[in-house]
């Protein structure tokens, strides 16, 4: 596989960094009605698209739920991140019709008891399905609201028991260009890595999702199985997870190592600190419209009570 990248042509850097830059451009040719050329998504949505999504059976949690307005199935499948299948936002939506969420294993690895490979029905099955609508606040200054189902990523890691010298869990997504187009050009160092503090992991907020409206993931919103970190940045919410390792420093994770200076470690939302070419202090709402107005964004995207004591000795605007 290094063999097909290395002979891959080199991707401009202004690529790399990318998405506000990519987003402006995206705009103007919007608003120049260049893009009415294209077909629109919302006439290529198939009906069916909702259908072939199992449903799944899962109790609310109104306790860690937002009460906003949710984004519609169509909003949220087909305005995505997810670098494998493209870098444009319906991309997802578009190119990742031919990749195969089952069969599905995700390997547990590093400092714990109970590693070694798990099938992702027995992970379904033997975990308490609940439906969490949390607002997923992309750094783009964009932000959505989803109701997911998954399982508490804390009761997860309970039953793994990791060991003492865990301080980070380590989470990677899938590698498959023949299935991932994105992933036969070196978009982002692939495979995709993030990760967490062992102390953010296990706060009842992180959220592990296998499905949203009821339903079983999509492959545009990382099926079968993707992290939810409300409090952070979406690309700390990594999607299609194979591995989770359990770690004792603290992993080089792809954004990170993609622009250093602009997303950090932690990646918490924080409206005081802005994105080094962009402000962070408000935020878009997806559905609104490209005019829609933009409201305040919430220091740890609104859990401040719950969360801000895991970083009572971090100096937030370092560690960014
Ligand atoms: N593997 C992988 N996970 C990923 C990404 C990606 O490109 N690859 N993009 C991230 C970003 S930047 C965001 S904002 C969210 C978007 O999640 P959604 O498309 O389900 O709304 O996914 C995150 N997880
Ligand atoms: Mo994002």
């Amino acid at each position: 596989m290094p063999f097909l990248i290395k002979n891959e042509k080199k991707i401009k850097s202004s690529e790399i960094t990318p998405e506000k830059t990519y987003l402006n451009r995206r705009t103007l040719i919007k608003s120049l009605g260049i893009l009415s050329a294209y077909t629109p998504v919302s006439s290529v949505l198939a009906e069916n698209d909702k259908i072939n999504q199992a449903s799944l059976t899962f109790e609310k949690n109104s306790k860690f739920s937002t009460t906003e307005t949710v984004n519609s199935f169509e909003e949220i499948t087909t305005y995505n991140n997810f670098y494998e299948f493209g870098v444009g936002k319906s991309d997802p939506y578009r190119y990742s019709r031919n990749f195969k969420p089952k069969p599905w294993t995700v390997s547990v690895t590093g400092e714990a008891e109970n590693t070694g490979t798990f099938a992702y029905e027995d992970i379904v099955a033997s975990n308490q399905l609940e439906e969490r609508i949390y607002r997923l606040r992309c750094v783009e200054a964009w932000s959505m609201v989803v109701p997911w189902v998954g399982i508490s990523l804390m009761d997860f890691i309970k039953k793994l028991k990791p060991n003492s010298k865990a301080k980070y869990v380590v989470f990677e997504s899938v590698f498959r260009p023949n299935e991932m187009p994105g992933q036969k050009r070196r978009i982002l160092d692939w495979p995709y890595v993030e990760g967490l503090t062992i102390d953010e992991a296990m706060h009842p907020l992180a959220f592990l999702a296998v499905g949203l409206y009821g339903r079983e993931l999509t492959n545009q919103n990382g099926a079968p199985l993707r992290l939810v970190v409300p409090w952070k940045y979406g690309f700390k919410s990594i999607k299609s997870i194979v591995n989770i390792s359990f770690e004792e420093q603290q992993p080089k994770t792809t954004w990170n190592l993609a622009a250093p200076n602009e997303y950090g470690f932690f990646a918490n939302v924080n409206p005081e600190v802005n994105h080094p070419r962009w402000s962070q202090a408000r935020e878009r709402r997806i559905g609104s419209g490209l005019f829609g107005a933009k409201q305040p964004t919430l220091m740890f995207n609104g859990y401040a009570d719950e969360v801000s004591g895991l970083y009572r000795n971090l100096d937030l605007r370092k560690n960014f």
